[in-house]
């Protein structure tokens, strides 16, 4: 009795230890000769397999021919790819130089390209061609010449990827200290505010992989569909290198299209699927499911954005497979629960367990009170704290929002609001902070009161979520207009769409005489949550 009572709560797995070593040799340097043979990658834009061995001959390749262009430990290096096994193949590559590698967005504008360079630092830029027009503008705006631009499937004027593979250069002998050594450098916008570079090192990936190979039971036997971006932290440190740990077979599909999708899964023979909310909607709903054969799907993973609990059953039941939650942040490396598959016992509903050295709070946002366990029950509701090994450094360049995000005992608020049930599973009721999710990929609303202030018929703006069947959440734009001047929605949504990368675009927009602000000059977004300009 009373460790159902103790406070925070813990991880029922029990504690891994957390190998250290770079990423690399991590995923690499334990290759067995059977791994050598076997396939890591089929990537169905050109149709060609990749063993483990070729592939880690093709990452030690492109490092050493970034390190002979003077990319060193230190150095952030920009990859903008789709899903193929060339974005494998550089982005294990730039870690494996000692460079940071921070992704982007393959849907950006050139001026959001240019914010990230920018603010990253980058010295190099890692493209392909269908991609180069927006990379150039978004490069040229922030000081970067073309001369640095790579295109990984080749472009008149830039070095591709035969290029660096066919010098056949050896990768140099970096010393990573896994512990402060900066991996990546994704782009959150956290609990507030723009997007900002999340720090994380060797360990933290490394660590996350380790902690999560319990509670997402990926088998080596297992053909896992890569279609969420690997520039997304989902998509980089649980399809990519998780699979890849586990000697799994990796499909990569450089976009998502639900023909093309589900013909994937029936040739490919798909038997791990990881999907956001909204595919898990086409999943049970579409009729196009029923022409295509699923047999093959043991298990499907649904994180970054809430699952209904109906809806997780009714894709149960129509693939009849197993089904799992997870449940992160990019500043947790990023999964800090999961719902493992035999855990039947426990609503698909819930986001599930702690992961391995995850230990967690819940704090009652308005009395700063730690929410206590209920024996046998379901918790109040309150912020979720976690603490583990995946736990970023911080902020890039940004001391106050890390302060902010990860307290003195080195807890990480999530700015989520959970609830814990009686087997110590989680359950995300609510969120705090500013974030929307349009089909589980970030909009911070904070970008786009920017960009709407930048409109000259605009005195002053909000953005808010908006609850949507398909996304989960759209962009809500409350606009006050300059006296005078005269705007209508139609304009509003075509100024920010042309701006923005399209999971951004405000959907909705309302014109009211004010924002409601606090004293201090915050705006009071809950006053505006679900509201329209009548109310
Ligand atoms: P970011 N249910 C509800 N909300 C979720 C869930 C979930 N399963 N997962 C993530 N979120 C929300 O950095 C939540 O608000 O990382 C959280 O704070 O883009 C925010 O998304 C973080 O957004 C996996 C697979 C974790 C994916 C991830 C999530 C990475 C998303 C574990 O196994």
């Amino acid at each position: 009795a009373r460790e159902d009572t103790a406070v925070p709560f813990q991880s029922p797995f029990a504690d891994v230890e957390i190998p250290d070593v770079s990423v690399y040799d991590y995923l690499f340097a334990g290759l067995t000769d059977d791994d050598l043979g076997r396939v890591a990658v089929f990537d169905s834009a050109t149709g060609t397999d990749t063993t483990y061995g070729d592939l880690r001959a093709r990452i030690d390749a492109f490092a050493g021919a970034l390190a002979a262009r003077g990319i060193s430990p230190g150095d952030v290096v920009a990859l903008h790819c789709p899903n193929t096994a060339a974005f494998i193949i550089a982005f294990h590559g730039i870690l494996r130089a000692g460079a940071t590698a921070t992704t982007v967005n393959s849907l950006y504008t050139p001026s959001e390209i240019a914010n990230q360079l920018r603010d990253s630092g980058a010295v190099r830029y890692v493209t392909v061609s269908v991609l180069l027009p927006a990379a150039l503008a978004g490069c040229a705006d922030a000081g970067l010449g073309p001369d640095q631009v790579i295109v990984l499937d080749g472009a008149e004027g830039h070095e591709s990827m035969m290029d660096l593979l066919s010098e056949g250069a050896a990768a140099p002998e970096v010393s990573i200290d896994p512990a402060t050594h900066l991996a990546v450098l994704p782009y959150s916008s956290g609990t507030t505010g723009k997007a900002k570079g999340v720090m994380l090192t060797h360990r933290n990936l490394v660590a996350n992989v380790e902690q999560t190979t319990s509670a997402i039971q990926e088998r080596p036997d297992d053909v896992v569909l890569a279609v969420l971006p690997f520039f997304h932290i989902y998509g980089m440190n649980v399809i990519m290198s998780l699979t890849l740990k586990v000697r799994a077979k990796l499909v990569t599909m450089p976009r998502f299209d639900l023909d093309a999708f589900l013909r994937l899964i029936h040739e490919q023979r798909i038997s791990f699927l990881y999907i956001a909310p909204p595919m898990a909607v086409a999943l049970a709903k579409h009729p196009a499911v029923d022409n295509i054969d699923t047999s093959s799907v043991r298990a499907v993973l649904s994180g970054a954005a809430p699952l209904d609990e109906s809806l997780g059953e009714a894709v149960k039941k129509r693939l009849g497979c197993g089904m799992q939650q997870g449940y992160g942040m990019t500043e947790l490396s990023p999964v800090s629960h999961a719902l493992p598959l035999d855990r039947e016992d426990i609503s698909i509903g819930s986001v599930g367990l702690a992961v391995a050295n995850v230990g967690f709070k819940v704090m009652d946002p308005g009395t700063g009170d730690e929410i206590e366990a209920v024996p046998g029950g379901r918790t109040a509701p309150g912020e979720l704290w976690v603490k583990g090994p995946g736990v970023m450094v911080g902020y890039l360049g940004n001391d106050d929002a890390t302060r902010e995000t990860i307290d003195d005992d080195g807890y990480l608020h999530t700015g989520d609001i959970v609830e814990v049930g009686p087997h110590g599973e989680v359950y995300v009721v609510d969120r705090l902070k500013e974030l929307i999710k349009y089909k589980g990929y970030q909009v911070p609303p904070a970008e786009l009161e920017a960009v709407l202030l930048t409109h000259p018929a605009i005195a002053d703006a909000a953005v808010v979520p908006h609850p949507d069947e398909e996304a989960g959440e759209v962009p809500h734009a409350f606009v006050v207009v300059q006296e005078g001047q005269s705007l209508t929605a139609d304009e509003v949504i075509e100024y920010v769409g042309g701006k923005v990368a399209p999971h951004k675009k405000v959907r909705l927009v309302d014109f009211i005489p004010v924002i409601p602000k606090s004293a201090s000059g915050k705006i009071l977004r809950k006053d505006l949550k679900g509201k329209t300009a009548a109310d």
